[in-house]
């Protein structure tokens, strides 16, 4: 299971305001704080205006590698931006996104193709975000095509089926799983990612609802995730289904985890 660390985001408003006023310092905490929890990759997004983006994540990509050895994950809608950050980058890191839309593909992947490095893959296209899990399952087999055409291995790639808000579609978990169980069907050995907390937008108590999710999603083949790791009860229910999922040889990951105060308070 990997863990992508959600933190270093333009579009949390305190991540925001550290980038607006350069403040380095809080940058690398959240580097630090991620990397300490165990993040398997940062998550760089500089949530600018696109005029900004390069500029800031150049700023970000540079802080980090500094404070960390994390590799990093380019979270940005412009191919054009990410193909430009990837020299910067130390280590192999991901790629997030591409999509079936505005040519994202063709744009993206002569690009990457002779590199390692990981792509995450939306599946939506130029019609928009879908909810059938049955158009998202072509949707993942259009790129997952595309991507070999260019001599991208499937296990290079992270399907993100993108999942939908409870709150407005109650199938929103269901459709996921489903969509993951058949595209795994359809292409075994792809990898798949999701946001957490895209589930539980407009409730409250997201916390239950994102590791209600979490625990499905993993159980249906969901073997990355996009998370903010430094939030204790999720890494626990994220370890503790590792056991359940007979992922974890020893109950190794899980007792290091705790033993290393990871899931909180160290009794209990
Ligand atoms: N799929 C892909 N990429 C993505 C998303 C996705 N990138 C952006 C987003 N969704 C994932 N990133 C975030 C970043 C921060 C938050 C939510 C999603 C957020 N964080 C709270 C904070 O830091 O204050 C803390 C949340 C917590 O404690 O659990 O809200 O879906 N491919």
């Amino acid at each position: 299971m990997i863990i992508i660390g959600e933190k270093i985001n333009g579009s949390i408003p305190s991540t925001a305001k550290a980038i607006a006023e350069r403040d380095e310092k809080f940058i690398r905490n959240l580097a630090r704080r991620q990397a300490d929890c165990g993040a398997d990759y940062l998550d760089v997004n500089a949530g600018a205006s696109p005029d900004m983006e390069r500029e800031t994540l150049r700023w970000l990509i540079g802080i980090v590698q500094d404070e960390v050895d994390t590799p990093i994950c380019i979270d940005s809608s412009s191919p054009e931006s990410i193909l430009d950050a990837i020299p910067l980058a130390k280590k192999e890191g991901m790629i997030n996104s591409v999509s079936d839309e505005a040519r994202k593909c063709e744009r993206l992947f002569p690009g990457v193709a002779k590199t390692g490095w990981k792509i995450i893959a939306l599946t939506c296209d130029d019609n928009g975000i879908p909810t059938d899990p049955g158009v998202k399952r072509k949707i993942a087999g259009t790129i997952i095509e595309k991507a070999a055409a260019e001599g991208i291995e499937r296990d290079r790639l992270y399907i993100d089926t993108l999942v939908n808000t409870i709150a407005t579609t109650p199938r929103a978990q269901l459709s996921f799983s489903e969509a993951v169980r058949g595209i795994n069907e359809d292409w075994p050995g792809v990898h798949f990612t999701s946001g957490l907390s895209n589930i539980s937008f407009g409730m409250p108590f997201r916390k239950a609802i994102n590791m209600s999710f979490l625990v499905l999603a993993m159980n249906a083949g969901m073997d990355s995730a996009i998370m903010d790791p430094t939030n204790s009860d999720m890494l626990a229910a994220l370890y503790a289904t590792r056991l359940m999922l007979d992922d974890d040889e020893y109950c190794a990951d899980y007792l290091t985890t705790y033993r290393d105060g990871l899931f909180g308070a160290k009794k209990g």
